[in-house]
């Protein structure tokens, strides 16, 4: 029998539908279907939310626990369920919001529940009513909250509607995967994703990731567990996963701890995954580490690069990346053989017109085979989208929220003409086959410098694996055909892809192991060629500054005030150093 509690009064009030019982509980994955089979080129990725969440419920054999993907269930075919569970990232808004649509109308009487980074974006933009049509809301960390939840709902206590937690879960108690769910749905989806670490210590203006409660330091995963999961995933035959990690070296003595328990792990039985991690570029400063990586089968590593410009990484107090080369500490870092995928950004207020230049120098001359830049965009809670508010220089558009290609929040300093013509200069350049050609000979030639450790595994790209996975989706298909066709009919690509080929093989004699490399190149190049087919000055969906910008607002009266983060003052105060005395520069530049 259904319940209704009276609505409340205040800001947060609504009214509450309680059951007499609650027996089933399904888990709503409904990540945007287009990015979803576009983004990843058909890799698609496990809900680690809801296998981390159902692991948290309570004597669970009680319930009737079900998981959905919108990617393989239509929402159409899904059966009633007391309790329907939603998560997602700000790009799954729509999708979102429509298959609640579609869930609600078929049925009424079921409670619907959304929690994930979705929900805590839109509240630090104000925007939280976009989220309405839930009858309960859930900002922070789950793992308490949720099953808290659970009890008060079946007792039919009176709930807020928005349930914020700031206090983070004590990650050294994590429980593993829900291995029901896991164990059923883990072929759907390209390898594993493991949860590590989270937080970080350093304090990037852009990142949302420094403004989560307590979140500027790292919250690291015991080593048992972290090996306990990764020996379940591969006696499931998982052979890649994805150690998912704000920043996996936040914390140097835990993150060797982690690589000596997996090294002795695959030892011990045999089992090798290859891995990929997120990390920073300090890195390159820690041989014995990188070594270790290598051993432990780290195979690709996320940094972010962000610009070659070393005015630009000052605004926005990327400040390991200004200490050191950055061309140099790339190579050293890939002379152990992992592919880094660098995380680029045009769009910074000190980015000059040759940045584009800059950073296809950058990529060639460090070897770096994958990496694709974005534009700079304010997520909501940065300091960067402070100083945007502050300054006049927020665009509301669709894309408020931030995350789309070619499309922002923000207007640039540079005007918008040369920014288009200069992105577009560079993926005419970056997509030509010389310029591919030349960035995997640099990186094979990191090769040499007496370092490199081959993988003990297949490697985290798999070519087999990602065919299979592209098959079960039409959209990806029809790209992988567009793949196949331009390498088929550009002689210039089918020639330096054949080069590469031959380059490849002459190199395997010194160092084992690369036909991974080549994979992952000719995949990177395509998958560049594809996305920046046809790209007209009509795709970009950005502004700048009106001409007569005044340029003391570059710097907004009040950026340097408290803005409420719970950081340590005197890091903060670190942090503005940096960006106010590069802006600074610039407010007098004209
Ligand atoms: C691994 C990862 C990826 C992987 C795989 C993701 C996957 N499994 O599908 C890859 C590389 C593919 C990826 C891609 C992208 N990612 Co990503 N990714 C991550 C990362 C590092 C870990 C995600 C994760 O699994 N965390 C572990 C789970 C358990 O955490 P969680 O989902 O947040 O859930 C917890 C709480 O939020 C809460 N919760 C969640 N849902 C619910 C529901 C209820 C009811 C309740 C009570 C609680 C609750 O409880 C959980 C446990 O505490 C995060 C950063 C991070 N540290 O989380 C970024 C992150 C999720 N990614 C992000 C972004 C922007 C992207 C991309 C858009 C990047 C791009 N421009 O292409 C794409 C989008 C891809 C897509 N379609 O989903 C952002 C999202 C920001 C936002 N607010 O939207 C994040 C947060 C990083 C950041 N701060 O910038 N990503
Ligand atoms: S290093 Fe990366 S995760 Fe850390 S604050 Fe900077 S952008 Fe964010």
């Amino acid at each position: 029998m259904l319940v209704s509690v009276p609505a409340r009064t205040g800001p947060q009030a609504s009214t509450v539908m309680t059951q007499d019982a609650l027996s089933s509980i399904a888990f709503i994955h409904a990540p945007d279907a287009f990015l979803a089979e576009t983004q990843q080129y058909g890799a698609m990725f496990m809900p680690v939310w809801a296998y981390t969440l159902a692991a948290y419920v309570e004597e669970p054999e009680r319930y009737d626990l079900r998981l959905y993907d919108t990617r393989f269930d239509r929402a159409e075919d899904v059966p009633r369920a007391d309790l329907f569970v939603f998560s997602g990232v700000n790009q799954d808004y729509e999708t979102i919001v429509s298959t609640h649509a579609v869930l609600r109308a078929l049925h009424p009487d079921s409670t619907f529940v959304i929690g994930g980074p979705i929900t805590w974006s839109l509240n630090q933009a104000g925007e939280g009513a976009k989220l309405e049509m839930f009858d309960h809301v859930f900002i922070g960390d789950g793992e308490e909250a949720f099953p808290r939840f659970l009890k008060m709902f079946a007792e039919r206590q009176r709930l807020p509607r928005v349930l914020e937690t700031k206090e983070r879960f004590d990650v050294t108690r994590a429980r593993g995967f829900y291995r029901p769910f896991l164990d059923a749905t883990f072929s759907r989806y390209y390898g594993g994703v493991l949860e590590v670490s989270r937080g970080c210590p350093f304090l990037c203006e852009f990142c949302d990731i420094r403004v989560l409660p307590d979140n500027n330091r790292p919250h690291n995963f015991a080593p048992e567990h972290i090996v306990a999961e990764l020996d379940h995933m591969a006696r499931l035959g998982i052979r890649q996963v994805l150690c998912a990690a704000d920043n996996f070296i936040g914390d140097l003595r835990w993150a060797e701890e982690v690589l000596d328990r997996i090294i002795e792990w695959q030892e011990r039985t045999g089992l090798r995954v290859a891995l990929y991690t997120w990390l920073t570029i300090n890195l390159s400063k820690h041989p014995r580490l990188l070594k270790k990586m290598r051993q432990a089968n780290f195979d690709m590593l996320f940094i972010g690069v962000e610009s070659f410009s070393n005015n630009s990484l000052l605004e926005t107090a990327k400040v390991q990346n200004t200490a050191r080369d950055m061309v140099e500490a790339l190579r050293e870092i890939q002379s152990y053989g992992f592919a880094v995928v660098a995380g680029l950004i045009f769009g910074f207020d000190s980015d000059t017109p040759d940045a584009f230049e800059m950073t296809l120098d950058g990529m060639s001359n460090a070897g770096l085979i994958s990496g694709d830049p974005s534009l700079l965009t304010a997520l909501p809670g940065t300091p960067l989208f402070r100083r945007m508010k502050l300054s006049g220089r927020l665009r509301n558009n669709k894309n408020s929220l931030g995350g789309y290609k070619y499309c922002t929040n923000i207007r640039y300093l540079m005007p918008r003409d040369e920014m288009v013509a200069g992105y577009q200069r560079f993926v005419r350049r970056f997509c030509e086959g010389d310029y591919q050609y030349a960035r995997l000979r640099s990186f094979l030639d990191n090769l040499d410098r007496g370092n490199y450790v081959p993988l003990n595994s297949e490697g985290y790209g798999s070519l087999g694996k990602y065919i299979s996975m592209v098959f079960k989706s039409p959209g990806a298909v029809k790209m992988l055909l567009r793949r196949a066709l331009q390498i088929a009919s550009r002689p210039a690509v089918t020639w330096y892809s054949l080069q590469a080929f031959l380059l490849v093989l002459s190199r395997s004699r010194r160092h084992r192991r690369l036909f991974g490399v080549f994979q992952f190149w000719l995949f990177n190049w395509t998958n560049a060629m594809l996305k920046y087919e046809g790209l007209t000055d009509a795709d970009f969906d950005i502004e700048s500054v009106p001409e007569g910008f005044d340029r003391s607002l570059i710097l907004p009266e009040h950026y340097t005030d408290e803005a409420g983060e719970d950081i340590p003052q005197a890091k903060i105060a670190a942090q503005q150093r940096a960006t106010v005395g590069q802006l600074r520069r610039l407010t007098v530049l004209q």
